[in-house]
C-alpha cells in the first residue's frame, strides 16, 4: 500500500484508558466465509450462568481453549462440553486479524489461544461484566463486530457509573488493554436492523489469551 492510501486508513482511536477503536479494520466477508464450518463443528448454544440463568447471547468458540459458563462456574476448557470434542482450530485469517489489531493499538506480541464467538439477535443485550478468567490479564482482548450494529458500553473499574457509549459497526475492532482491560463493559439491547449477508444478526468475536 502506498503512503497516500495508508494515510486513509483511520488510526486506532483511544476511547478510554487503553481501550482503542479501530474503525472498519476487519474484512468481515472473509470471517463470514469461515463461520459455517466452525459453527457446524461446535454449534452455538445458550450457556447457563453460575446463577442458573440461560444467557440470551448464543456462544461457541474456536482455538486451543474455549470460554465456558456452567452452573459450576466460568472456565476455559480445551474440550467443547456440548460435543465432547476439541474446539475447532482458530482459522489463520482470524489469528492474523487479532495479532494485527492488537499491534495497531500498540500491543505487540499478542497470540490468542481462544476466540469466543457471540451471536446476538434483535433485543439481545450483554450485561456489564469484567473478563477475568484469563491467567495473564496484561494481554489485551481484541473484539471484532460483524453484521448489524450495537452500542458497546465501557464503564470503569467499579460496577455502574457513567458509560462511554461506543457504537460498533460491521468491521469495527475494539482492543481492550491497559487499565480498561479490567473495566466493566457490556452491550445495549441490539436494535432492529438488517445485514445483507446474515440478516438481523450481530456476531462478535473476542480473541483472548487464556493460558
Ligand atoms: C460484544 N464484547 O461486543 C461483547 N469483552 O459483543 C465483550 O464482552 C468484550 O468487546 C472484552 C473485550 C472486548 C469486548
Ligand atoms: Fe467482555
Amino acid at each position: 500500500m502506498n503512503d497516500l492510501l495508508a494515510n486513509l486508513r483511520p488510526a486506532a482511536e483511544e476511547m478510554k484508558d487503553g481501550a482503542f477503536l479501530l474503525a472498519n479494520f476487519a474484512d468481515t466477508d472473509k470471517i463470514l466465509q469461515e463461520l459455517p464450518r466452525l459453527l457446524e463443528a461446535s454449534p452455538l448454544r445458550h450457556m447457563t450462568t453460575p446463577g442458573g440463568r440461560q444467557m440470551r447471547v448464543a456462544m461457541t468458540n474456536c482455538g486451543q481453549y474455549g470460554w465456558v459458563s456452567a452452573p459450576s462456574g466460568y472456565r476455559y476448557d480445551s474440550t467443547d462440553p456440548t460435543t465432547g470434542n476439541p474446539w475447532p482450530d482458530m482459522p489463520e485469517p482470524f489469528m492474523a486479524l487479532a495479532k494485527n489489531a492488537a499491534a495497531a493499538a500498540g500491543y505487540d506480541g499478542f497470540a490468542p489461544d481462544v476466540c469466543l464467538i457471540n451471536r446476538y439477535g434483535v433485543g439481545t443485550r450483554l450485561s456489564p461484566h469484567i473478563d477475568q478468567d484469563e491467567a495473564e490479564k496484561s494481554w489485551p482482548i481484541v473484539s471484532v463486530s460483524i453484521g448489524i450494529p450495537a452500542i458497546f458500553q465501557l464503564f470503569g473499574s467499579a460496577r455502574g457509573g457513567t458509560a462511554t457509549n461506543i457504537p460498533l459497526y460491521d468491521g469495527d475492532v475494539m482492543v481492550l488493554g491497559g487499565r480498561a482491560r479490567m473495566y466493566y463493559h457490556g452491550v445495549k439491547p441490539v436494535t432492529a436492523a438488517r445485514d445483507a449477508r446474515i440478516g438481523a444478526l450481530r456476531y462478535n468475536l473476542t480473541f483472548r489469551r487464556a493460558r
